[in-house]
């Protein structure tokens, strides 16, 4: 199968190329360039209609959402069991993580970011600011609560649902926000070692024009 990420260093798309890493696959990166607004120009426009990245491209076709992304990798590689199949109450403990991760985590981060520099300035509402802020921190605590002891959230064995979760940490992390848990924290050092990860986030940046 042909694999092509479209993606931009420090952005969603590192979800679908550490995903790419995790399962070892073959995969193409073709660089959006953001800065260049490349997001809403043809050719990428044909790939994804939002302008927005990671794009998928396979032989079945396109595909936007990072999640959506992320489930399909892990959906046709069943064997690496990143993704759980075999129990349906796993496999919906794992919707119910990525879809935190997306809903509870991301979404305070995001209203933070569009807020501060993404939104137009005369859309831009400084208010909401804090009131991200305080609803990052109440996600944190209750996804510490469900990490309790465990190495990663379902558990003992990484899922894709650490790709989703640990990005948002990261994330959380470059926007200055702390994350005072213990076991958030060495959770962030666990994830964060992990060699597709590290991999991914060059293949990113490998790709960016050199000044
Ligand atoms: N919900 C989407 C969000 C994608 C998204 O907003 N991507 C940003 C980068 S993180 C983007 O491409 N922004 C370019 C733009 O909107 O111009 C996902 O998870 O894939």
């Amino acid at each position: 199968m042909s694999i092509t990420v479209y993606g931009y260093p420090n952005t969603r798309s590192l979800r679908a190329t550490w995903m790419c890493e995790e399962l070892a696959l073959d995969y193409q990166y073709q660089l959006v360039n953001l800065v260049l607004g490349e997001a809403h120009q043809q050719p990428f426009l044909k790939v994804s209609a939002g302008g927005k990245v990671p794009a998928l491209v396979t032989d079945a076709g396109a595909i936007t959402e990072s999640l959506a992304i992320v489930n399909y990798l892990g959906s046709v590689t069943p064997e690496s069991n990143i993704i759980p199949t075999a129990s349906p109450f796993r496999r919906a403990i794992y919707d119910q993580w990525t879809i935190f991760a997306i809903a509870e985590l991301e979404q305070p981060l995001w209203t933070m970011g569009k807020h501060k520099f993404v939104l137009p300035k005369e859309k831009r509402v400084p208010e909401v600011v804090e009131t991200a802020q305080w609803e990052f921190q109440t996600a944190l605590k209750l996804f510490s609560e469900g990490l309790g002891d465990n190495d990663f959230i379902l558990g003992n064995d990484f899922t894709a649902a650490d790709i989703l979760l640990g990005h948002c940490l990261f994330w959380g992390l470059a926007f200055k926000q702390s994350i005072e848990q213990e076991n958030l924290k060495s959770y962030l050092g666990r994830v964060g070692a992990r060699p597709a990860l590290v991999a991914a986030r060059k293949r990113e940046s490998r790709a960016l024009p050199s000044e």
